[in-house]
């Protein structure tokens, strides 16, 4: 009979998760001994890392990704970083040692007394097996859920059930294979387009998702049909929509007050791929105008099940965005010239004002370069400078957790070694995943790190002023040097003193990993 490692292996290895991120301790040694060839190891230096490099991997793969986490010290790094993955929907299949049974329950060192409790509030599913048989199948329905729940799931295994015997049911995981399908019914999606095409002036509010789904030119096409203006939802964490389209209106501010406002005059909302609605500053007022309507489409029930207001489909937006743009018909405007970039906003002194420096990406690096987005007081720097009109384009931390741009960047650097791929990140961003350096110089992962240098957590600045506490310690961070932490870890570095520097380093396509640092003024995310 086989051992539960060796099913295990071949199960993971037949699903396509051959790649894992990790950090490994004593109890997760016995599974990584005889990983088969064909494998891929990619260590963090820090679960932190680790999980940031497997969410942009599994983003820009669209597929799950295994990460294999020491136990409570290891997974308990790993929660901020989880944040994050949880509200981006990536499957990320998590794998962690446990103590060997008879040491659980006297506490040995290492053990995790209730290791699924400590990952519970954010894994969609975590579980440990009650024996060592019943390893294969857990493993399955970790990556099964994680999939059809898109959230990342948890699996602790006591260590000594590697070796055990399988048991003879066990190669039965072998050939499962679990799909979903979110095609509303034929009734549910008769009265959505009558809804929609009923609609005087409805308006379009995407989601990440519909970029994580694939459709982000399939927006652009039913957004021309319906002729109405097109938001990105509020804390948005990719792109679903080409930012510069002549219906394009921006990302929705993340308060109710704003939110109401900008709807004003709108008879229908129709809320595709997100919740309704992430916001974070507390605007209060009335969540809608009088007389409108919210019709919200979404795979996530729970999303659809927590909504304040509003009604809800649970289905996949991708399937109702394609039976819609099927319904109405095509006399909506055709894609009209898209909207010219202004002129970008210089700074006094030497620093550069973060717009020259996104202006220089625009136009230095190809039109189909990913970013990877960590610098929170530059948002609106960053969206007048920016013209994205490729799937893929955008990434940012979709929960606000710092420590997913540099990590993530590597990750979706790691995914797509043909595309480029730019990490933007602030000086305070960057301390939070600064060890995916040393995986990027050791993998020679082709990314730039553009590191923006303002000498202090900027964004908290700004909220500081909005929360009426002007004078609160504790947001500056002066003395940092990225270029010699950057070299520290193995990745070549430089600091560009001005634009046209900034514009020729841009401009080198690299082969490997590297980082430009450029000082660069204070500026407000709105
Ligand atoms: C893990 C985590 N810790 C703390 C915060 C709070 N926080 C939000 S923005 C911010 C400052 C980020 O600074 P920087 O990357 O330099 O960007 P800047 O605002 O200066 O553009 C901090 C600390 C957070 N979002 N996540
Ligand atoms: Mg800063």
């Amino acid at each position: 009979m086989p051992s539960v490692r060796r099913i295990a292996h071949e199960f993971l290895e037949r699903q396509g998760l051959t790649t894992v991120f990790g950090n490994p301790g004593s109890n997760e040694l016995p599974f990584l001994t005889g990983l088969p060839d064909g494998f891929r190891y990619v260590l963090g230096l820090h679960e932190g890392a680790v999980v940031g490099m497997a969410d942009g991997y599994a983003q820009a793969t669209g597929r799950p990704v295994l990460v294999n986490l020491h136990a409570a010290s290891g997974s308990g790094n790993a929660m901020g970083a989880l944040t994050n993955a949880v509200a981006s929907g990536t499957p990320l299949v998590i794998v962690a040692g446990q103590q060997v049974r008879p040491a659980i329950g006297p506490e040995a060192n290492l053990a995790n007394v209730d290791a699924p409790a400590l990952m519970r509030p954010l894994v969609g599913w975590a579980a440990e097996p009650a024996c060592a048989q019943d390893v294969p199948r857990a493993l399955a329905q970790a990556v099964f859920e994680a999939r059809l729940q898109r959230r990342p799931s948890y699996l602790s295994v006591p260590y000594d059930d590697w070796a055990a015997d399988a048991g003879e049911n066990a190669p039965a995981v072998l050939d499962r294979w679990v799909e979903r399908a979110g095609v509303p019914a034929g009734e549910q999606g008769h009265r959505l387009a009558e809804a929609v095409a009923g609609a005087r002036r409805p308006a379009l509010v995407l989601g990440g998702d519909i970029d994580t789904a694939g459709r982000f030119d399939d927006a652009v096409r039913l957004a021309e049909r319906l002729a109405g203006p097109v938001w990105a939802a509020p804390s948005l964490f990719r792109l679903p929509f080409p930012n510069r389209h002549p219906l394009f209106r921006g990302v929705l501010p993340a308060g109710i007050e704003p939110i109401r406002r900008a709807f004003e005059g709108h008879d229908l909302v129709l809320v595709l791929g997100a919740p309704v609605f992430r916001y974070h500053e507390h605007l209060p007022g009335r969540y809608l105008p009088a007389g409108t309507r919210l019709i919200q489409v979404t795979e996530d029930a729970s999303a659809a099940a927590r909504a304040p207001m509003g009604e809800a489909l649970v289905a996949d937006p991708g399937a109702v965005i394609e039976l819609l743009a099927n319904a109405l018909d095509a006399s909506g405007v055709p894609s009209a010239d898209y909207r010219p970039v202004p002129a970008p906003r210089s700074a006094e002194g030497p620093r550069l004002h973060p717009e020259e420096v996104f202006a220089a990406l625009r136009d230095e690096l190809p039109a189909d370069t990913a970013y990877v987005v960590e610098s929170t007081s530059t948002t609106s720097s960053w969206w007048r400078q920016m013209d994205l009109r490729r799937p893929g384009s955008y990434y940012f931390p979709a929960a606000g957790g710092l420590g997913f741009g540099l990590p993530g960047a590597v990750g979706v650097a790691m995914a797509q070694p043909e595309r480029p791929v730019v990490g933007v990140i602030g000086d305070g961003s960057a301390n939070y995943g600064v060890t995916a350096l040393w995986t990027a110089a050791q993998h020679r992962v082709p990314l730039t790190v553009v590191l923006l240098r303002n000498g202090t957590y900027g964004a908290l600045r700004w909220f500081g002023g909005l929360l009426g506490v002007p004078d609160a310690p504790g947001l500056d961070i002066p003395g940092l040097d990225f270029t010699r932490i950057a070299e520290g870890y193995g990745v070549p570095a430089l600091h560009a003193d001005g634009v046209d520097e900034l514009r020729a380093v841009l401009a080198e396509r690299p082969d490997g990993p590297r980082l430009v640092q450029v000082d660069t003024a204070l500026t407000t995310p709105s």
